[in-house]
């Protein structure tokens, strides 16, 4: 048993004082407020949970930085899709394997403490199956152990090109699945979970998936998350309306269920009505403020979604920069930029910014990772603690406290991470950060070379 004492901890969804928690196994044990110290606690300034990144692609961190140069006039997220494609080709499960755990490091760093895998990348580089259908799973499954963070390992099935079946390019081969191949996939790939690990289901999007397989993927995971692309790019909101007369959220929510078990991943190009119907769904929106900004998706109507009751959680996606308190930053600021108002993240009830975005995706996250959120008893022992010596903390106060973290403080604002009660981050550094690095930068040479 572990004794943690915080001057300030966030329970309940807000600032408590004095606050003792006890872990025991992975778990925490017991949560006290307004305590004082004991002898033999571990003695922090201010505690608060981690973050669940509800969307990443572990792979593409290895290409972060490598997509910014101009190659034609009508650059766009089709001609980055192009070059991601060709980084992916070659890539091998333990390329994989490294890439991931770097990216999961930095995702610890950045107070995230669970990450919800889409994971497409499952054949070799001829498109075959491997020998082990889940062996690429499994490269993901070693990263998170290697790392520590939790997984919510989302397969991806993918057997389309675009709506009404279109056939997929050369490029897409290593994602490629029909119903039964996925089927033994996602069963190999849940042998290989242990401790917290949960697996759900992630149809791609709408346009590789067809909605008699949608119905198929459904069925075979009833119960755990279900993770999908939706309405990222104008174009693709143009040929589903092309395809079946409506847009692919309007779409969703009339044909596939969609309910608190859901994460449309983006959903940028919703209209008032798509709005308010998944606000009204109970799934969350799975936004991913940096990478919609770098690919040039468009901005999602937070302010109206929010206000609607509508949920959301966070995520990095293509990890171009991997940081929760960006994220974050990002979100609200291109809802200034497009309003041209500013604390939009906020209400009459919740005034603070950064406290609002801070618990709506912590809310949001945990849902869309199938798992309860928070500090509160039974519960995994994820939490990060602050330097409050950082001077973007200067004369804190607890209202002020997050929007400190998330609008003014650049880096070196988390101290300690803790996943299921074991610390892999002290002083903003990842315990492993050295070896995981130095297999990452010699994975990422060899593949450029
Ligand atoms: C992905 N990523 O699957 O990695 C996608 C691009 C697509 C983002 N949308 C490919 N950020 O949507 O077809
Ligand atoms: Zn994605």
């Amino acid at each position: 048993m572990a004794a943690y004492w915080f001057e300030r901890a966030w329970i309940d969804d807000r600032w408590q004082k004095g606050v003792r928690l006890l872990v025991a196994d992975g778990r925490i044990a017991s949560v006290e407020t307004g305590v004082a110290t004991m002898d033999g606690d571990e003695r922090h300034r201010a505690g608060l949970p981690g973050l669940c990144n509800v969307h990443s692609h572990g792979f593409q961190r290895g290409m972060a930085g490598l997509s910014e140069r101009r190659s034609r006039p009508d650059d766009n997220f089709w001609s980055w899709r192009e070059i991601m494609y060709r980084f992916l080709d070659r890539l091998t499960p333990e390329d994989v394997a490294a890439i991931t755990a770097q990216a999961y490091v930095e995702m610890l760093e950045g107070g995230f403490t669970r990450v919800g895998e889409f994971h497409y990348l499952h054949h070799d580089p001829a498109g075959a199956a491997y020998a082990d259908p889940a062996e690429m799973a499994g490269a993901i499954v070693t990263a998170s152990a290697a790392s520590g963070i939790g997984l919510t390992l989302l397969p991806v099935f993918y057997a389309h090109g675009n709506f009404g079946g279109a056939a997929p390019s050369p490029g897409q081969r290593r994602f490629l699945c029909d119903i039964n191949g996925f089927s033994r996939l996602f069963e190999a790939a849940r042998t290989k979970l242990s401790g917290d690990a949960n697996i759900g289901v992630a149809p791609h999007s709408l346009r590789a998936v067809s909605s008699g397989q949608l119905a198929e993927l459904l069925s075979m995971s009833p119960t755990g998350p279900v993770h999908i692309h939706a309405a990222e790019q104008v174009k693709e909101v143009e040929d589903c309306v092309a395809w079946s007369g409506a847009r692919p959220v309007e779409w969703l929510l009339a044909n596939a269920g969609v309910d608190a078990r859901w994460c449309l991943i983006h959903s940028t190009h919703i209209n008032e009505d798509e709005t308010a119907a998944l606000a009204a769904s109970g799934a969350v929106a799975g936004l991913c403020p940096v990478t919609e900004a770098n690919l040039g998706d468009g901005i999602f109507p937070a302010t109206g979604y929010v206000a609607a009751g509508g949920r959301f959680g966070i995520g990095t996606d293509s990890n171009i920069l991997i940081d929760a308190a960006q994220e974050l930053r990002s979100l609200e600021y291109s809802q200034r930029l497009s309003q041209r108002a500013r604390a939009l993240m906020a209400s009459e009830e919740a005034p603070f910014v950064g406290a609002n975005l801070f618990a709506r995706a912590l809310h949001g996250g945990a849902r869309a990772l199938g798992i309860p959120a928070g500090l509160a008893v039974g519960q995994a022992a994820d939490f990060v603690s602050f330097d409050l010596d950082h001077p973007a903390f200067a004369g804190t106060d607890d209202d002020t406290l997050l929007d400190r973290w998330i609008f003014a403080a650049r880096a070196g604002a988390i101290d300690c991470v803790w996943r299921a009660g074991v610390k892999y981050v002290e002083k903003g550094r990842h315990v492993d950060a050295g070896k995981i690095g130095a297999a990452y930068r010699a994975c990422v040479a060899r593949i450029l070379a």
